[in-house]
């Protein structure tokens, strides 16, 4: 028996803290608008969560320092990050999506892969599938999302990124190498920095390039992942969509004002934002099983360490003991801190209590 066709959609909010902090303030249409760490006019030292198209004109972008966006564009709106506000929304558009799919998968706070094979016959209806969800999306929430839909989970991938914002891009089994092709190697999900620059080496920039390579020699200089990276070129990828707990983890992570030696603020921190955690942890109803903590150096070399406990818990003194252990192994008299962070994953959804006499 022949592979079975699929078609998958990739839904991707358009920039979605942003999107639901201007359907909240009206007044901010228009404006360029960025969520992240404050500013402080220009002595901020947090980073930008994201920004609106407008500020992205200005040249600011996700993970920017806040000084560096203060830069570009000092007449933006500024906001801080409001997760409470923006995981809500999340659920509600997870919602809406689910009930179109066969089989459905978050993916982060504001994707979502959805197979629809069997409840559309072929791309032109999966089209105008994509349409309707689209519209309900924009009627229910007042967001726009864009759409990519193709044959598996790859290629939806890189098709909902492909119009932004408000896109819908459809991409049929036939079309995907043509498609692929003249795009930058990057667009390739997991090709990072590293492998780019390496690739570029080889004389590799588009997919195009990368699929008339020898896949031979790319096995050799990379291993598996080069046997990979020729599958990914020719748009093949048979990962299925699979249902996973809408969140993937918590976190929370603060950079200090200045980076400290202080190792009771740094504890007192950790613990501020085990706080923070613990809060969406029972609000969403979850037990988690791994921490994690992150620290970077003042000289921004980052590391995280993380601790899988043999129990489910959504107690806040697991939390913070956990952490607290962790932490421990970075504390270095000779070492400032600049960030610290803290992480909770691996989660199972709990029952909800309804009387407990
Ligand atoms: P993205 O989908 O990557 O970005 P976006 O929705 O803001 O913009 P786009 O229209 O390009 O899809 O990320 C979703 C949200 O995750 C984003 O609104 C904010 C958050 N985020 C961060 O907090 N830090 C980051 O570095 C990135 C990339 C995203
Ligand atoms: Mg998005």
């Amino acid at each position: 028996m022949s592979e079975k066709k699929r078609i998958i959609f990739h839904v991707d909010m358009d920039h979605f803290f942003t999107a639901i902090e201007e359907k909240k303030h009206p007044e901010f249409k228009g404006k360029p608008v960025i969520v992240g760490a404050d500013p402080k006019g220009g002595k901020g030292r947090g980073v930008v969560s994201t920004c609106n198209y407008e500020a992205r004109k200005f040249g600011v972008r996700s993970g920017m320092p806040i000084s560096r966006a203060w830069k570009l564009c000092p007449e933006a709106v500024y906001l801080p990050v409001n997760y409470e506000l923006y995981t809500k929304v999340s659920s509600k558009i997870m919602a809406i999506l689910r009930k179109y799919a066969d089989k459905f998968e978050q993916w982060g706070i504001d994707e979502a892969f959805l197979d629809v094979s069997s409840k559309v016959k072929d791309y032109a209806e999966a089209e105008r599938l994509a349409r309707q969800i689209k519209l309900e999306i924009y009627e229910r929430e007042g967001l726009t999302c864009s759409i990519g839909i193709g044959p598996n989970k790859l290629v939806a991938k890189i098709a909902s990124d492909f119009q932004k914002p408000d896109g819908l891009t459809v991409v049929k089994a036939e079309d995907v190498e043509k498609f692929l092709s003249p795009l930058p190697v990057r667009k390739l999900l997991w090709v990072g920095r590293k492998t780019e620059q390496k690739l570029r080496a080889m004389g590799i920039r588009t997919i195009g390039d990368l699929a008339r390579f020898d896949p031979t020699v790319l096995a050799e200089a990379f291993g598996v992942m080069g046997t990979q990276l020729y599958l990914m070129a020719h748009g093949i990828d048979r990962s299925e969509v699979e249902e996973r707990g809408e969140i993937k983890s918590i976190s929370r992570e603060r950079t200090f004002e200045e980076d400290t030696a202080d190792f009771e603020l740094v504890f007192k921190t950790l613990e501020k934002l085990a706080e923070e955690v613990h809060g969406d942890v029972l609000e969403q109803n979850l037990y988690f099983k791994t921490v994690t903590v992150k620290v970077r150096y003042e000289n921004f070399e980052t590391h995280t360490h993380s601790r899988t406990l043999s129990f489910m818990t959504n107690r806040l003194d697991d939390l913070n003991k956990t952490a607290k252990e962790l932490l421990q192994v970075y504390l270095r008299p000779d070492r400032k801190i600049r960030l610290v962070g803290v992480r909770v994953s691996n989660f199972v959804h709990g029952e909800r209590q309804k009387t407990l006499v």
